[in-house]
């Protein structure tokens, strides 16, 4: 009877059909009468979800897994959205989906959420995908907004986060191929090199299935984007598909590794002298964090991470010996004398052309990423599969083969390594020893170093910060402070992915640490904080400057003529100065701007006041600017000169 009330709810068969089956299930035409007019009254119950506008209705409590539903491509999208488990759209206006606006009026469990730029409005629903691990959609108009968000696209893939995005082609199916307005061929295959899936609908009747495979695509591990288009007049056309619930084309890929590869590297984990664990992303989305803890103390094993996204281990504990500053394991500080280096879920990004771990030390790659393994280092033991399984599985194997003398083992290298940690630590307290520690400008390290003695023990910090180094934070993925840094590089996307995060974690204090120059490509969202009370504190770092583009060139050209001269033409934003505290009013932000350590405090007080009553606030910091050639008032090329230089032009 279910399969017959939804199939009535979705206009698959008609009223006289309806009451034909039930007679055949046996039930009585008055009573199969009464259940129809209930089912009449509930679908023009205003209350509930009713799809008034399509003509078509259905309860999400009586929703069947599978069903039929017909009604507009936008109904049929909404819809389908919704199956997948969306709740929030993040979209810029696009006139061509007016069908689809239509379809939302009555879905209030699907929320729009209006972006005014499309970068910054894709960087908030990766952060808030990232933060919530919950299917999210971004929409824009066509080409031409779909060209505004390719860098969060590309930020997505580099991360690894499943990102879905639609546009519409502007470019109806009756009169595409002309180079028509906004017309781009192949618009879907724009995006190609940057998405898992990307995909036209070849017809109204396909979009549901288009947008399944989407989200499918995207969500099966390793993450990443999924494009999806079609043309404009889909959107209007009436048609009948099917709706799938997300839980019916999920493949569950919660695998575990091959556990004869967990045995052999259980036993080269115990035969090592100094093996090191690197971790990695991964394990922040597994939620696996205390269990790599676990394992790192059996063996009282060394940790440290290559950049990643997120922080993916207890800084302050013992075993955790800091980030590979360059990016290689030989470049961690200490131990040097490790023979076995086992990665958990990182991502392993290489930039340079020595493998990152070197080829005489043993290798051992726990991740679900198979695509990036064994690409560039050779690897011992291959264990594809979810690293909490697969952590579960390599202790369960290791904890029964720790004999006395193994255990005496793993104890003194703990207390080795403890032995470094507590004096690396010693050394980074020391910052506050630098002579330029009460500097106005601010030294950029005082200005984290008074944040993090601010931020609330769970504070979650998004990280677009330009140069500047993180540390004081002492971040911990288990209840204390986490980090989401800006892994994918494409700038602008800090201020959309807090406001993405707060939204997805209203009840941790969230801090946007952001420089001036990556803030100026994407300031948009602080509008959707201040309307939406995302009460987000964003803290710029503002040396005038792209200081570490400065400093890179610089290193480029050790002795050119840009040092001989002083003439660094790419590299000062300032005069005149840009405001940024003014630039946050405009968007509805409370913002002043901040000269002093003593400012600062201050400053941090009223920010937090502020986020109390549900306000967004925006610190704008005055920073040195650091790195070679700097002066107070730096060259910039003479408005004379460049005006000169197109005197005489003449048009030909
Ligand atoms: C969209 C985009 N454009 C350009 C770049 C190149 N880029 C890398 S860092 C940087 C400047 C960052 O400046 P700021 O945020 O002020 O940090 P600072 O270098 O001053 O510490 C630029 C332009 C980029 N990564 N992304
Ligand atoms: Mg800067």
């Amino acid at each position: 009877m279910r399969e017959l009330v939804g199939q009535y709810l979705a206009q698959t068969i008609s009223r006289r059909g309806f009451l034909d089956n039930m007679k055949a299930a046996g039930v009585t035409l008055a009573a199969a009468e009464g259940v129809l007019s209930s089912l009449n009254a509930s679908a023009q119950t205003p209350s509930g979800p009713t799809f008034a506008s399509t003509g078509a209705a259905a309860s999400s409590t009586s929703v069947p897994a599978v069903r039929t539903f017909q009604g507009t491509g936008g109904a049929c999208f909404a819809e389908q959205l919704m199956a997948c488990g969306v709740k929030y759209v993040f979209g810029n206006s696009a006139s061509e989906d007016a069908q689809f606006y239509d379809a939302l009026v009555d879905r209030p469990k699907l929320n729009y959420i209006l972006t005014p730029h499309e970068g910054p409005g894709a960087a908030m629903a990766a952060g808030y995908i990232k933060a919530s691990q919950q299917p999210a959609i971004v929409m824009q108009a066509g080409s031409v907004g779909l060209m505004n968000a390719m860098g969060q696209i590309f930020n997505a893939s580099k991360e690894q986060t499943p990102l879905v995005v639609y546009s519409y082609r502007t470019d109806q199916s009756k009169r595409a191929g002309r180079d028509g307005f906004e017309e781009i061929a192949n618009q879907e295959q724009v995006v190609q090199p940057l998405t898992k899936y990307s995909w036209m609908a070849r017809g109204s009747s396909m979009i549901a299935e288009t947008v399944r495979h989407a989200f499918k695509s995207a969500w099966t591990p390793p993450h990443g984007p999924a494009y999806l288009t079609w043309h404009s007049d889909y959107t209007e056309e009436k048609t009948r598909t099917e709706i799938i619930d997300q839980s019916h084309f999920d493949t569950r890929m919660r695998v575990r590794p091959n556990p004869s590869e967990i045995e052999k590297a259980a036993q080269l984990l115990l035969d090592a002298k100094m093996p090191v664990l690197i971790v990695g992303d991964e394990i922040y989305k597994a939620k696996a964090v205390d269990k790599v803890v676990k394992l790192a103390e059996m063996l009282g094993m060394p940790v440290t991470q290559m950049r990643q996204m997120w922080s993916n281990f207890p800084e302050a504990h013992p075993l955790w010996v800091g980030n590979a500053p360059a990016g290689t394991l030989a470049s961690i500080t200490w131990p040097k004398n490790y023979d076995l280096a086992i990665n958990i879920g990182n991502k392993m990004q290489h930039s340079g052309v020595a493998p990152m771990v070197a080829r005489n030390i043993k290798f051992i790659d726990m991740r679900m990423d198979y695509q990036n393994m064994g690409k560039v280092m050779s690897t011992d033991v291959p264990l594809v599969g979810d690293v909490g399984l697969g952590l579960d599985d390599l202790i369960a194997a290791i904890e029964p083969l720790m004999n006395a003398r193994l255990k005496t083992a793993a104890a003194q290298r703990a207390t080795e390594v403890r032995r470094y940690t507590d004096n690396a630590r010693r050394l980074v307290a020391g910052i506050v020893n630098n002579p330029e520690w009460n500097h106005a400008p601010l030294i950029a390290d005082r200005v984290t170093w008074e944040v993090a003695q601010f931020a609330d023990a769970n504070a979650i910090v998004v990280h677009e910060a330009g140069s500047v180094a993180m540390h004081s934070f002492q971040f911990n993925p288990v209840g204390g402070r986490e980090l989401f840094y800006y892994y994918g590089g494409h700038l602008g996307s800090g201020v959309g992915t807090a406001a993405g995060v707060k939204l997805a974690r209203p009840s941790q204090q969230v801090i946007c640490l952001v420089g001036d120059g990556s803030f100026l490509f994407g300031p948009h969202a602080l509008w959707n904080m201040a309307r939406l009370e995302l009460p987000v504190i964003t803290i710029v770092y503002n040396n005038h400057a792209y200081g570490g583009p400065h400093s890179r060139t610089v290193a480029n050209a050790p002795s050119g003529r840009m040092i001989e001269t002083g003439h660094f033409v790419g590299s000062y934003l300032g005069s005149p100065d840009m405001n940024m505290a003014s630039i946050a009013q405009g968007f509805g932000v409370r913002a002043e701007v901040v000269k002093n350590p003593l400012e600062l405090r201050q400053a941090l007080a009223r920010a937090k006041a502020s986020t109390l009553e549900g306000k967004p606030y925006l610190l704008d910091v005055q920073v040195v600017r650091r790195g070679v050639g700097w002066t107070d008032e730096p060259w910039i090329p003479s408005n004379a000169t460049i005006k000169a230089a197109n005197n005489g032009a003449k048009l030909a």
